[in-house]
């Protein structure tokens, strides 16, 4: 029986830092859970395609007058100076430019509605197999002319270990409200990374959200480990026309670059989790996360609703 620290739960599927050294391990779960289906929210070669690689990009999903009325949306949520003193933004190191804002589904009637949105629930529920609710959500700005990276990193390992996500069964959607190019930092993965678990090294310091959402550190794939899955699956730029949708595996490793471009890259983040999934006690050592990084108190099975309307904003 391999030893496990005394705060590392025996049945945990996917160790990670404390005592693990840096290793690939098989992934035990499914990536689609659901059985092929004629009346499937998504066609069979984007389902194919998102089981091998561990994500898609669609843009024709939304109207430019839809995508115009959320850009607006989150302008103005940009600007509120309440939420900019508030423990739901994250602020880019150095320069003190807006980088995160978490919670927005819950606190913008606009983004509640659009995360209920069949056009991307139906997806979730599908993929998922199960009822669904939002795990997290935020907008990243990443600001033009000192945006900064994000390191790669497997988003399922730190919920994993930091909020208590049972299995891989959570997929985000990226929605890009700004033009992701080459130049200003768009999201990069390594297809085919998510069939593997990787395994991080080092113990997570406390309250570790406070200088991870800036910077992460610990939950980062050792070099070796991430040259492995290059080697295997290698890197791809998503880019995208504002109103693009990425869908993308809890556990698909990726990252971003830096932007020194005067044109902000912004996205707005939705992670749909099943319900069966909920979160429990975190794997890792550290107390759980705050609910604005982790639906854990209010956990609501997200109801069936209409396409998200503009008039009732
Ligand atoms: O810690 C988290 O939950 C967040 N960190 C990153 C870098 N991506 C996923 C998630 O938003
Ligand atoms: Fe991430």
């Amino acid at each position: 029986m391999q030893h496990l620290p005394s705060a590392q739960p025996a049945d945990d599927s996917y160790p990670s830092r404390g005592q693990c050294r840096s290793a690939l391990r098989p992934r035990i779960d499914p990536v689609v859970y659901a059985a092929p289906s004629a009346n499937a929210p998504l066609d069979s070669d984007r389902v194919e395609r998102y089981r091998r690689e561990g994500y898609l990009v669609m843009d024709d999903l939304f109207s430019a007058t839809e995508v115009e009325s959320l850009q607006a949306e989150l302008q103005r949520l940009r600007s509120d100076p309440h939420l900019h003193e508030s423990p739901l933004s994250i602020t880019e190191p150095g320069s003190g430019a807006l980088r995160s804002l978490f919670q927005v589904h819950r606190c913008n009637p606009l983004l509640r509605r659009l995360a209920a949105d069949p056009r991307l629930a139906d997806i979730a529920r599908y993929l998922l197999d199960d009822e669904v609710y939002i795990h997290q959500s935020r907008v990243n700005y990443k600001p033009g002319f000192r945006g900064r990276e994000f390191y790669w990193h497997s988003d399922f390992e730190t919920w994993h270990v930091e909020d208590g996500m049972p299995r891989m069964r959570a997929l985000s959607v990226s929605l890009t409200l700004t033009e992701n190019v080459e130049q200003n930092g768009p999201l990069l993965v390594i297809p085919g990374s998510h069939r593997h678990f990787v395994q991080c090294e080092g113990d997570t310091p406390a309250e570790h959200y406070k200088k991870s959402l800036q910077q992460q550190e610990y939950g980062v794939p050792s070099d070796a480990c991430l040259e492995q899955l290059v080697a295997e699956g290698g890197i791809r730029s998503v880019t995208g026309k504002p109103g693009s949708l990425i869908l993308f595996d809890c556990n698909l490793m990726h990252g971003s670059n830096g932007n020194i471009t005067p044109y902000p890259r912004s996205n707005l983040f939705l992670v749909y989790n099943a319900l069966c999934n909920r979160v429990v006690a975190p794997f890792g050592t550290q107390p759980a996360r705050p609910e604005y990084l982790s639906s854990r108190a209010q956990i609501e099975p997200l109801a069936a609703a209409p396409r998200f309307s503009l008039e009732s904003v």
